[in-house]
């Protein structure tokens, strides 16, 4: 009965050595806020990992699914698309930014309106192959008063992705 006790505390220290200490931080998560019609909006954000990481899914209340993906030239278009995941290096800071990665909210059960708090969940498995979990509360907002050089990369050319806009 001691042992059993005894074991019975180290792992529950463990567990809260494990949870005290993020390997994954993310930071300043947004979502587009939509247009009507829109069905899909990008979710952008920092991600920070402290140890080998790599980003392989989401999911969140407000989308039927959640992809990641990718903007790249194909022939002289910029296109987006699925990617199976993305690996952030130990101790490396990963940027989901219009023009980039981004996650992708697909069938959006509700429009996104700039000041929305978006739920999202991503999953992310170590080098041990363990899942780690982050949820994120995302803020959604406007696309006017979002100036750089990825918002002059129109969108216009998902042919693919139907009505997606970022
Ligand atoms: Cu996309």
């Amino acid at each position: 009965m001691k042992h059993a006790l005894s074991a019975l505390a180290a792992s529950l220290s463990l567990f809260a050595a494990g949870a005290l200490q993020a390997q994954v931080v993310v930071k300043d998560p947004w979502v587009r806020a939509t247009v009507p019609q829109q069905r899909a909006a990008g979710a952008f954000m920092e991600i920070r990992a402290e140890q080998n990481m790599r980003l392989v899914s989401g999911r969140s209340p407000v989308a039927g699914k959640v992809e990641i993906h990718e903007m790249a030239m194909e022939g002289n278009m910029m296109k987006m698309r699925e990617i199976p995941g993305i690996d952030i290096p130990q101790g490396q800071t990963l940027t989901l930014k219009p023009g980039g990665y981004h996650v992708m909210l697909i069938d959006l059960k509700q429009p996104i309106k700039p000041d929305d708090v978006v739920p999202i969940t991503l999953e992310f498995v170590g080098t041990d192959n363990k899942k780690h979990t982050v949820e994120v509360k995302a803020q959604g907002r406007a696309m006017t008063g979002m100036p750089g050089k990825a918002e002059g990369m129109s969108h216009g050319s998902h042919g693919s992705h139907g009505t997606h806009k970022h």
